[in-house]
């Protein structure tokens, strides 16, 4: 794969209904989309850096000029033999892994599709199809939540995740656990409690809950431990988990029995893999999280859902729930019992719509060998 060129798209598109966690909502999304062309062949990869550094320090902007002043520079005029190699040529650059890991994801869209494998085949996948969650904001009322898990249920999806922080969460959970006894129910805080909530976290453990993510800091995982320790209900780490010696460090010291793997908050699908392999060693059930992606960011979770150790439902659903329309084709749909089947195409299996890409492009920057 000899790199030519890299092109950095900002695409804008607005969610069909808001998103609220306990750090902010969101209507309106900024993507930033990565294709690289190689010799005759071209990938896409989708920066999740949100649109403010709220969930994580990364966001759009900083991801926009790393990428454009720092990674795609180390990668053009260069040829890789597997997108694995990409990494080490990234290893100057401190942290930014979800704009690394954009141009990483691309590299192995275009590592698979030369050698006329799918994705999730390169990547050592092994599933045909894969169980689907979904993950509900913070709405407006109680009423509001409650409508949108009735039709998320009756949409066949497998798991319910609803955002909580303090003011939202205990009367809500009652509220739902009443209608649906028995559904299979998460939570997830995005770091919206303290240790000294204790007391409080412990009552999540009446409603029967298959975890509680990210109940403290973003970058903390020795405190989880210490609240793992006080409660039934398995802690899930999403944000605290940059990386696969996070999650070593993590399993070793039991702060939680459940990890979300998210291929942009780690890097990419190597790091991905890493995590993975870490947490089946520890015998730690990983699931895939999302960030709101487009279609381009949708199918490269797919693929990598098909990972053994992803034995939870992942917040993978179909393109319908965020986009009117999608910028791939087919979009991804969810089967009335809540799973996506896996595409057996070289590739993503999935179209890349480069004309609807076009139109929603709002700025691009080309980088090239001089
Ligand atoms: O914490 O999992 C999270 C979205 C943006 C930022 C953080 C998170 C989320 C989600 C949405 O929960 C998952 C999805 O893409 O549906
Ligand atoms: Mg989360």
């Amino acid at each position: 794969m000899k790199i030519e060129a890299i092109t950095l798209h900002e695409i804008q598109m607005p969610l069909v209904h808001f998103f609220e966690t306990s750090f902010g909502r969101v209507q309106n999304r900024r993507i930033l989309l990565v294709h690289v062309q190689c010799d005759g062949i071209a990938g896409w990869g989708e920066c999740v850096a949100g649109e403010s550094p709220h969930y994580s320090s990364e966001w759009i902007d900083a991801a926009w000029l790393t990428l454009a002043r720092h990674l795609a520079p180390a990668l053009v005029g260069r040829t890789l033999s597997q997108a694995r190699e990409a990494g080490p040529l990234f290893a100057r650059v401190r942290g930014h892994r979800m704009a690394k890991g954009a141009l990483e994801n691309a590299l192995w869209d275009i590592e698979a599709r030369t050698k006329q494998l799918p994705l999730w085949k390169l990547l050592g996948g092994v599933r045909r199809e894969i169980p689907c969650g979904v993950s509900i904001g913070i709405q407006d009322s109680p009423e509001q939540l409650l409508g949108k898990i009735e039709t998320e249920l009756a949409a066949g999806y497998r798991r319910i995740k609803v955002k909580v922080k303090p003011g939202w969460d205990l009367h809500i959970l009652e509220k739902i656990r009443s209608r649906w006894a028995g559904v299979t129910l998460s939570v997830d805080a995005n770091s919206a409690y303290t240790l000294d909530e204790i007391e409080h976290l412990r009552k999540f453990d009446q409603f029967n809950l298959l975890m509680i993510e990210q109940p403290l800091w973003n970058d903390d995982i020795y405190y989880h431990a210490r609240l793992q320790k006080e409660l039934r209900t398995s802690i899930c780490l999403d944000e605290s988990i940059e990386q696969a010696r996070d999650a070593a460090y993590a399993t070793e010291i039991g702060a939680c029995r459940i990890v979300n793997v998210k291929v942009g908050r780690v890097g990419g699908f190597m790091e991905a893999k890493r995590v993975h392999d870490v947490c089946q060693a520890a015998n730690i059930p990983v699931w895939c999280g999302g960030m709101l992606e487009s279609g381009i960011g949708r199918v490269h979770n797919i693929a990598l859902s098909t990972l053994e150790n992803f034995r939870l439902p992942g917040d993978v659903s179909a393109s319908k729930r965020y986009w009117k329309e999608d910028i791939i084709e087919p979009e991804v749909e969810v089967s009335a019992d809540g799973m996506i089947a896996i595409r057996n195409e070289p590739g993503t299996g999935y179209h890349v719509r480069e004309d609807a890409i076009e139109k929603l492009t709002v700025r691009k920057d080309t980088i090239k060998t001089a």
